[in-house]
């Protein structure tokens, strides 16, 4: 290929690139819903989850978040860090690529166990691209790398500013004004939440949550630190909070089916309520799918079967159905 025609095809794939990150700008809530308060606090999970992917690929165990004083958000992880070197085909930082194309997110590995679902999976490109101004820090192979983007676009190529010993990735984010004009304040409660389900989902990382804006009467910020070590069964002892448990124990099980990781954690409490929550990739499955279907059918199969081998049905009078099943059981799949 001549240089000419190279250049040429150069060109177009980065205002192709432009058109993208243009996209999301004309049309936010095709990335992340909406541009009120969900849409807001969407930037903050979409960041999380490159984070969340890089401690499920098992590079990363500590995610810290930051509400500043300003709202803007930071979040930083003692990951590998988002590689710096050049991007054969985009000419610039795999970095400057990740921040600023669409779609980007996964492709310098293809085989990463990608299993945070994001909010639609759109990337942190869709957050730059919706922030007045964004600044991604690297800490990696000894060194610190900066680059600053605003509203998408970056400022100056990808530089080292300094040595570190340390290793990981750090994002602030300041959302746009001219895009989310309902409101820009961040709520803590919200991100609390989503960030203590995030610890019990994915057992084993530590989240810590701080909040700038605020101070407790020792001077501290205020803040959580988020840690599961048991995963789903914590979660379901949280959920079902002052229930009494007619169980002494929650029932778990963890199983890998082709590539495909599945986690069950149930327990009976002596309400006659059901509560059972689904997740794919971290996202709740509010309207269900046939993870749930399946784990209701096995769940009726098996305790009928077993009520029926041990003679518990002999005296009923009626078809015991699956409902009964259920009646007060707090369950989750993920
Ligand atoms: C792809 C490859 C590598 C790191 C990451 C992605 C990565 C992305 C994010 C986003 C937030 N934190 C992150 N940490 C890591 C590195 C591949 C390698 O070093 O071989």
């Amino acid at each position: 290929m001549s240089d000419e025609i190279k250049k040429n095809s150069y060109s177009a794939d980065s205002i192709q690139a432009l058109e993208g990150m243009e996209h999301v700008r004309m049309r936010p809530s095709m990335y992340i819903g909406d541009t009120g308060v969900r849409g807001l606090h969407h930037l903050v999970y979409e960041v999380v989850d490159n984070s969340i992917d890089e401690a499920l690929a098992g590079h990363c165990d500590t995610i810290g978040v930051i509400i500043n004083e300003d709202n803007s958000i930071t979040v930083e992880d003692n990951g590998r860090g988002i590689p710096v070197d050049m991007h054969k085909k985009e000419g610039v930082s795999a970095l400057e690529v990740v921040m600023t194309k669409i779609g980007a997110g996964g492709k310098f590995d293809k085989d990463s166990y990608k299993v945070s679902g994001g909010l639609h999976g759109v990337g942190v490109s869709c957050v730059n691209a919706l922030s007045d101004h964004l600044r991604a820090t690297v800490y990696r192979d000894g060194k610190i790398y900066e680059q600053e983007y605003e509203k998408g676009k970056s400022m100056y190529p990808v530089k080292q500013i300094g040595e570190t010993t340390k290793r990981g990735t750090m994002v602030t984010f300041k959302p746009d004004a001219t895009i989310f004009t309902q409101t820009l304040e961040y709520s803590y409660d919200t991100i609390a939440a989503r960030m203590r389900e995030l610890s019990f989902l994915n057992k084993g990382i530590t989240i810590t949550l701080t909040d700038r804006r605020h101070t407790k009467e020792n001077g501290d910020f205020e803040g959580e630190v988020f840690h599961s070590k048991e995963g789903l069964k914590e979660f379901v002892r949280f959920l079902d909070g002052n229930r009494v448990p007619i169980i002494s124990h929650v029932i778990s099980m963890e199983h890998e089916k082709g590539e495909i990781p599945v986690e069950v954690a149930l327990i009976y409490n002596d309400s006659y309520a059901e509560n059972i929550f689904s997740y794919v990739n971290n996202i709740n499955t509010h309207e269900g799918g046939t993870h749930l279907q399946g784990f209701r059918m096995g769940l009726t199969r098996t305790l009928k079967k077993y009520a029926d081998a041990s003679g518990l049905l002999e005296k009923l009078k009626f078809e015991i159905s699956g409902d009964d099943f259920r009646e007060g059981l707090t369950a989750i799949i993920s």
